[in-house]
């Protein structure tokens, strides 16, 4: 390993570390490796940094985790200048924010645009990554970072003559960079998950026609975005020290807020009811903190549910509409809650309607309309909201070999198997960012990208400081850590919902649980114990002999 004091500016043809993805944790990854005096360079296939930020553009989007905690902690100059100037930043905003700390970080001299990374193979005799990119280039570097992202790889649906459609088909999830104008078409929106549910009030404010063609009905809690005030900026900017503490070791999920401490039916329904009355005046994320075990225990589950299901009813006038937005096919939050702004208010509008694809799937798109139970709704433009190949799809587009030339992907044909969410045994020095095993879509994502990140920069000095060649997981740390996550999760409601969790989304993928469910601060503890025990259950390379890390 060199210890260049500085990277160049122009590409070479070796390095300490290749980082695949300029998002939130390719960015913060590049930061720490030269702060710690690592030769790196980061591969980034968009023309620019912000990852599912920069392709998530559809009409409407933003973070549903507020603007003030979804934002780097690392340097406390960044999180006091940054004006955030909505309680959930929209799109643009939160792109402006990755741009911002691009510049302020000086980190783009080290990044290169418009690269995908295609290929890496391990040289078991060079203990070395060769890393071959879209352009052809061909680099060595000592490891190799995956900083992917969890919900990158976009999902065009397989759906029956969707190819002879003959107007623009549109994708939330690699939306176009100039503007687009719906104002006179009849739009086609197929998907209610988050991405659908924020798009459809926009779209319906612009077009002749919404028609939503929704296959599974979700649940949906009212955002209640409002422009921050200099006050509630500083209630923020005041007590950081406290709140992100709370984020990385308290909280299940790497938010700041109340914890509940009972039980749904250890109340009254009555005031059961005010809770979550209260809950959805205030709304966000947090109508699942009203109690402890909503998402254990399916009659607290129930209560919850019902609430939401009741206030669906309220909302939407026509009764049919109102009974086929209500969501009966699987616990509330066991697919990620989704949180709007006027979304089933959205079904009272003249020109929106709703068609149920459940009872009669699509049959086929047309030239010019989605056919369903022998109707065709004419449609000018139609827009996917149909998600992600989630947490996996991403690395599974890169042809990774690692010992004996076998394949990530064929080792993960059954589902991924990490260790701790951040290596896979036979993968020396290769780091995934908020990988499956870890809490990462579970959580405030740059809580845990911060974590995964320092976590691995620290294991980086140690390994240098020790001349330390390799590090992989070992592979009977790796089945019980499998075996715990797959445990944890059997606990709880979330496998009773066939969500992008489970990888239940793509036909033909393994349906295991991929996050890791302990919560946020149970596992940092564990990583941090693991680290201190001298990365037990890691297999540690000096020379050529493998040996285990700590006994
Ligand atoms: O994708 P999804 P998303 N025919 O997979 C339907 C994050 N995110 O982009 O449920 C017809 O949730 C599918 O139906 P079903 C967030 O973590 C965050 O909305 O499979 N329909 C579903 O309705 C989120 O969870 C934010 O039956 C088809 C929809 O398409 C994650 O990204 C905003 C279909 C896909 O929903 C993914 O959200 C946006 C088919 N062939 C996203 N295939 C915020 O921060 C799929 N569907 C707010």
């Amino acid at each position: 390993m060199t210890s260049a004091p500085a990277s160049p500016a122009h590409a070479r043809e070796a390095y300490d570390v290749v980082v695949v993805g300029a998002g939130f944790a390719g960015m913060y990854m590049l930061h720490r490796l030269r702060g710690l005096g690592f030769s790196a360079r980061v591969y980034e296939q968009g023309g620019g940094v912000g990852g599912t930020w920069y392709w998530n553009r559809y009409p409407g989007a933003r973070c549903d985790v507020e603007s003030m905690q979804y934002s780097y902690s690392f340097s406390e100059q960044l999180q006091q200048e940054w004006d955030w100037s909505e309680r959930y930043a929209p799109q643009a905003e939160i792109l402006k924010y990755a741009n911002h700390v691009a510049d302020r970080f000086d980190l783009r001299r080290d990044i290169q645009f418009d690269t995908r990374v295609e290929r890496a193979v391990f040289d078991e005799r060079a203990k070395r990554w060769s890393v071959t990119t879209s352009g052809g280039e061909t680099v060595q570097a000592q490891f190799v970072v995956l900083a992917t992202g969890c919900l990158s790889n976009a999902r065009k649906p397989d759906i029956k003559g969707l190819e002879n459609f003959e107007g623009p088909v549109y994708h939330t999830g690699n939306w176009p960079h100039e503007e687009v104008d719906f104002t006179g078409l009849r739009v086609g929106l197929i998907g209610t998950g988050s991405s659908g549910i924020q798009s459809a009030p926009v779209i319906a404010g612009q077009a002749k026609h919404l028609t939503v063609f929704q296959r599974t009905a979700n649940f949906s809690i009212p955002a209640r975005n409002a422009a921050l005030s200099a006050e509630e900026r500083d209630a923020f900017r005041n007590n950081y020290p406290e709140i992100r503490r709370f984020a990385r070791e308290v909280a299940r999920n790497g938010i700041y807020a109340e914890q509940p401490d009972r039980g749904a039916l250890d109340d009254s329904e009555d005031v059961r009811r005010g809770k979550y009355a209260g809950r959805w005046e205030r709304g966000g994320l947090t109508f699942m903190y009203a109690y402890n075990n909503l998402g254990l225990d399916r009659t607290a589950n129930d209560t919850a549910a019902d609430y939401v299901r009741g206030k669906i009813a309220e909302i939407v006038r026509d009764p049919a509409t109102a009974k086929l937005l209500q969501p009966n096919s699987h616990p509330i939050g066991t697919k990620r809650i989704c949180i709007d702004t006027d979304y089933f208010a959205t079904f009272n509008r003249p020109n929106v309607s709703l068609v149920d694809i459940k009872t009669n799937p699509i049959e086929e798109i047309t030239a010019n309309a989605v056919r369903v139970a022998g109707q065709d709704h004419e449609v000018d433009a139609l827009v996917l909201a149909t998600g992600f190949d989630a947490m996996t799809g991403s690395v599974a587009k890169i042809d990774i070999h690692g010992r004996g030339g076998r394949t990530l992907n064929q080792k993960w044909a059954e589902g991924p198997k990490t260790y701790l969410g951040l290596m896979s045994a036979g993968f020396p020095n290769l780091f995934i960012i908020t990988g499956p095993g870890s809490p990462s879509v579970l959580s405030n994502m740059i809580v845990s990208i911060e974590q995964h990140v320092d976590w691995i920069a620290d294991c980086l000095v140690h390994m240098r400081k020790d001349g330390l060649a390799t590090m992989e997981a070992g592979g009977e740390a790796e089945d019980k850590w499998v075996a715990h996550v797959n445990e944890v999760a059997a606990g709880t409601l979330y496998p009773q919902a066939n969500s992008w969790y489970m990888g239940a989304n793509i036909p033909g993928k393994p349906r295991i649980f991929m996050p890791y469910i302990g919560g946020v601060g149970v596992y940092r503890r564990i990583c941090d114990e693991v680290a201190a025990k001298g990365y037990e259950g890691f297999l540690i390379e000096r020379a050529e002999q493998p040996q285990a890390a700590a006994s």
